[in-house]
């Protein structure tokens, strides 16, 4: 268990956090084809080297999670991933669960999955050199039900979501998942994500979060998981994609902490958050402002979109473009390194775009 707090501490180490860079292929696709880059294996392939072998990038990142397919793949020296990252001070990380499908007995809503082969898939990626591995579950926030008012919102699609017993089945599978990896030496990042998708304000976002936490924490202690051997990957407390309420960093650091003080266990051994689909320099600010308020457990980063999207947009496919890809990255390492140093300013935020 020991090496599993030092792994766990190693990825939470002060001015470090995790890159997610695990997209599986029809994510990834999508958004290669987004940035008008054609989206074969290889450019997944040399888009993930463009961002392991960033110059510089273990200063602030302490592991990378990546996709099946990226693990098995090798960077231009020959190479395997894992191995690459080992020798530039990243720790492997891999995304194990096996996406979202459809729980029976919660219309409209998921469970993610992947425990099945679970055990022998850990093994198989621990001798592949994997540290540390990461499922996600995704909970949507439907219209909130007002029983008697005769609305609309009362019975349409969603309303009352997340159910008991979606939010029961996602927070046993991610046990599952955690005392699994723990038994293979390898560090579990549990990310229950409440989506931004939705009208829904802060106040909905934290109540649909404590309880997610609740359960998942409920659950942990069910499978004995060992929480100084966990990193936790949390939503932000934010207001839904289409909520009319405006909030100041501030206001989503104080509404973030009160819940994760609430519902985290103290002997976890870190918080990274992921970066849910904010603007890169929002899901920064918000961070930065999270160091005002005292925690008993480090907070730093996890972000995929918060930290890639303007490297895939600046490299576009283009081999010429690759250091121009790596400068992006290295941009928003440095910008969410100094929001945990206490460092972030306007002035650092548009220094690259200067
Ligand atoms: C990088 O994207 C991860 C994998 O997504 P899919 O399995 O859906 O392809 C994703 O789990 C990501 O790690 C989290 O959503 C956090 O990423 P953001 O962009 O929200 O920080």
């Amino acid at each position: 268990m020991a090496d599993l707090a030092r792994t766990a501490a190693e990825m939470v180490a002060p001015g470090k956090g995790v890159l997610a860079a695990d997209e599986s292929i029809a994510t990834m696709s999508a958004r290669l084809e987004k940035a008008g880059v054609a989206p074969t294996e290889e450019h997944r392939r040399a888009y993930r080297e463009l961002l392991v072998t960033t110059p510089g990038l273990a200063r602030g990142v302490s592991g990378v999670i990546l996709c099946d397919e990226t693990f098995r793949q090798c960077v231009s020296d020959g190479r395997s991933f894992p191995d690459a990252m080992a020798r530039l001070g990243l720790l492997p990380g891999i995304k194990v669960d096996t996406g979202a499908r459809p729980l029976a007995g919660a219309p409209g809503e998921t469970v993610t999955e992947g425990l099945d082969g679970l055990r022998e898939r850990l093994a198989e990626y621990a001798a592949l050199g994997a540290r540390f591995a990461k499922w996600r579950a995704v909970i949507s926030i439907g219209p909130e039900t007002r029983y008697g008012t005769g609305t609309e919102t009362d019975t349409g699609a969603g309303a009352g979501l997340p159910s008991r017993w979606k939010v029961r089945a996602d927070a046993h599978a991610l046990a599952r998942y955690a005392a699994l990896c723990q038994e293979a030496g390898i560090v579990p990042i549990v990310e229950p994500e409440v989506l931004m998708e939705g009208s829904h304000g802060t106040a909905r976002c934290a109540a649909v979060t404590s309880e997610v936490l609740d359960e998942v924490f409920a659950e942990l202690a069910s499978a004995g998981v060992e929480l100084d051997g966990v990193v936790l990957k949390p939503n932000m407390v934010v207001p839904g994609r289409e909520s009319s309420e405006t909030v100041t960093p501030d206001e989503v650091a104080r509404a973030t902490v009160t819940v994760l003080r609430a519902a985290v266990d103290e002997r976890v051994a870190g918080i990274a958050f992921l970066s849910g689909g904010q603007r890169a320099a929002r899901a920064t600010a918000n961070l930065a402002a999270m160091r005002r308020f005292e925690t008993p457990w480090p907070l730093t980063f996890s972000f995929g979109r918060g930290l890639v999207d303007p490297a895939l947009t600046a490299w576009r496919g283009d081999p010429a473009r690759v250091a121009d890809g790596q400068r992006a990255l290295a941009h928003r390492v440095a910008c969410n390194t100094a929001a945990l140093t206490g460092t972030y300013t306007d002035a650092l935020e548009t220094a690259h775009a200067a």
